[in-house]
């Protein structure tokens, strides 16, 4: 492929965030009186907050009305921020910081889909803004992946069409999304559970630009 940018979700692939999503919906579900285990967090990886709450309030077997939605997913929202404010570059998942440069020696143009309207305090935090050339998160789109919206608008915002773009991804909807875009999709993480990518990597460490060039 003709390879000119590369678009990056960030929870599980540049960060892992999910463990403190996890203990947020956990303490959310503790205080409404029941149990919310890691293996229900899985099913949150890739899905939006409010997505997310409605998935959690079935495992506890709830019902509430739209306006108490808001104010657990406020509530839940308001820890998340506390627990993510203290967050460091040595959490950058291994690899990334590694291939974000090559990708700048070579011209290639970068950017973050992300479905978290959280992402520019943990790319903050991290210190890794200034490695993108466009953030696309939560607060820019309006349809939750698996719509390609998130990535649509980030290889706009790049100035270059869907066949140009790579996307990495850890989460099943965010493949889907990548497809429906016209985007070739490199999966991170486990390949029974992305099999619909073009390739399965470990982690960041594991790809190379000749290789997305390959795809
Ligand atoms: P927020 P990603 C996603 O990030 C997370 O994987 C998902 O667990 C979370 O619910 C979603 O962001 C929304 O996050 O509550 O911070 O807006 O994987 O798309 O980078
Ligand atoms: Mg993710």
């Amino acid at each position: 492929m003709d390879l000119r940018g590369c678009i990056f979700d960030l929870d599980g692939v540049i960060v892992d965030t999910a463990k403190y999503h996890y203990l947020a919906w956990k303490r959310l579900a503790a205080e409404l009186g029941f149990e919310f285990s890691e293996e229900h967090n899985e099913a949150l990886k890739g899905v939006s907050r409010m997505a997310s709450l409605e998935i959690l309030l079935k495992v506890g077997g709830m019902k509430v009305s739209d306006e108490k939605k808001h104010e657990l997913a406020d509530r839940k929202n308001g820890w998340y921020v506390e627990y993510i404010s203290d967050m460091t570059p040595e959490e950058i998942l291994p690899g990334s910081v590694e291939f974000l440069e090559q990708l700048r020696k070579e011209g290639i143009r970068t950017a973050i889909g992300s479905a978290s309207r959280n992402a520019g305090t943990i790319l903050d935090g991290i210190r890794l803004r200034g490695y993108f050339d466009v953030i696309v998160d939560g607060n820019k789109i309006h349809r939750a992946k698996p719509d390609p919206e998130v990535f649509v608008r980030g290889a706009e915002e790049m100035n270059l069409t869907p066949s140009q773009c790579v996307v990495f991804e850890d989460a099943r909807a965010g493949i889907e999304a990548a497809i429906a875009g016209g985007m070739k999709c490199v999966g991170v993480g486990d390949p029974l559970l992305l099999k619909r990518a073009d390739i399965v990597i470990p982690d960041m460490r594991h790809v190379t630009v000749e290789q997305l060039r390959n795809l």
